[in-house]
């Protein structure tokens, strides 16, 4: 039988430095008394406990869409997809979050895959989630007994605790991305899940041009007067391409006939947001796409919380804190908090990003700040 103790884990060590006590035998007998009661005093953490401003765990790092396909191609002929297991879904995970399936400290991000044919069963959980779909077409997704269409560029959220199920109804495989609060919801220890049903009803296998959410809330600044306002999370299940692109289109028309609509020079973006209330679609995730034109950047910024980008179109530059990365369509790649971020788009078509983060959570907390810088450098 062992007769340590045992160990601690809590480690003090005697720092040198200013605010810090002078090295000696009584203060190391001190320091193993706090350890044995599990205590730990300030004056030996205050730097890391109270940096002067965020410096994220997180790393920045950037997926090629290429593996990410390839790879799920390679797991769709190997790992079915059914109960238990739920999702074909592989997660990015960030190279400083300690190999969990973290893309963010606060977000999961994933690239979904299902064969032609392939049912993914249906459950329910109280995370919140999104799909995005950079290529590909033929797979619905049933959110509360509404099949809802994806195809190319279409943005699907949908908000915790609905029952939702995938199916490819298509002769080809089909990829999109997911993005949730999972991080978030497991740090906070506020997960529910469910498993629902078995089967999909014969209605649910087929999917109509306009699912029933787009016919009751899809018409812009038009409520149903029957239905709620002020819903903590949009009832709209599509927002679909045809008018993402529309907006933005539009807003870099306007800028060239002399009305400032656009962020900064030749950079148009939009927020998908909830109908019933302008506020962001889900409670702890907002989802924008921006568009840069030929050749124009966006502005130096940063801000407290964290995001994930994809490449939905054209080639850029993007700089991230120290890095500096050449993108294509489907890439993906992380901003942590309070690191600064800017984008190019080169050659001679436009740059659209397709973004998402958790800047609802801080914006709640009344702890989230926006820095800007003018055009070239770095934020003041
Ligand atoms: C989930 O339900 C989906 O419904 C995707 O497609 C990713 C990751 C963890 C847990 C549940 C989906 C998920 C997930």
């Amino acid at each position: 039988m062992s007769t340590h103790p045992p160990l601690s884990p809590v480690r003090l060590t005697m720092q040198a430095g200013p605010g810090q006590p002078e090295p000696s035998p009584a203060l190391e007998q001190l320091y193993r008394g706090f350890e044995q009661e599990l205590l730990v005093p300030l004056w030996t953490e205050i730097g890391d406990l109270m940096p002067p401003h965020p410096r994220s765990k997180a790393s920045a790092h950037l997926w090629r869409w290429d593996r990410l396909v390839a790879l799920a191609d390679q797991a769709g002929h190997l790992v079915p997809v059914g109960r238990g297991g739920e999702r074909r879904a592989i997660a990015l995970a960030n190279p400083s979050l300690g190999g969990k399936p973290y893309a963010t400290p606060t977000l999961w991000a994933a690239i979904q895959y299902l064969m032609p044919g392939e049912d993914a069963p249906e459950h329910r959980h109280t995370q919140h989630a999104f799909r995005f779909v950079v290529e590909g077409e033929g797979v619905w997704t049933v959110v509360g007994g509404d099949p809802i269409r994806m195809s190319r560029g279409d943005f699907l959220p949908q908000a915790g605790w609905n029952w939702h199920a995938h199916h490819n109804a298509a002769t080809k495989p089909m990829a999109w991305i997911d993005g949730l609060d999972i991080p978030f919801s497991y740090y906070t220890e506020s997960q529910f899940f469910e498993f629902g049903r078995e089967k999909l009803t014969p209605a649910e296998m087929t999917t109509p041009e306009r699912s029933r959410s787009e016919r009751v809330w899809g018409y812009p600044g038009l409520r149903p007067v029957s239905q709620p306002d002020a819903l903590p999370a949009t009832p709209l299940l599509a927002y679909r391409w045809v008018d993402t692109d529309r907006a933005l289109a539009e807003q870099l028309a306007l800028e060239q006939e002399g009305h400032a609509v656009t962020l900064s020079p030749g950079h148009a973006a939009v927020r998908f947001t909830n109908p019933t209330s302008g506020r962001d679609v889900l409670p702890t995730i907002r989802t924008e796409m921006h568009r840069l034109r030929a050749g124009a950047s966006t502005r130096t910024w940063r801000e407290v919380g964290s995001s994930v980008y994809q490449v939905f179109d054209g080639r850029g530059t993007v700089r991230v804190g120290e890095h500096t990365w050449t993108v294509g369509r489907g890439d993906m790649f992380v901003v942590p908090s309070w690191v600064p971020f800017s984008a190019q788009a080169d050659g001679d078509t436009a740059l659209d990003l397709f973004r998402f983060g958790d800047a609802p959570i801080f914006e709640a907390l009344h702890a989230h700040r926006v820095q800007l810088d003018d055009a070239a450098g770095a934020p003041a």
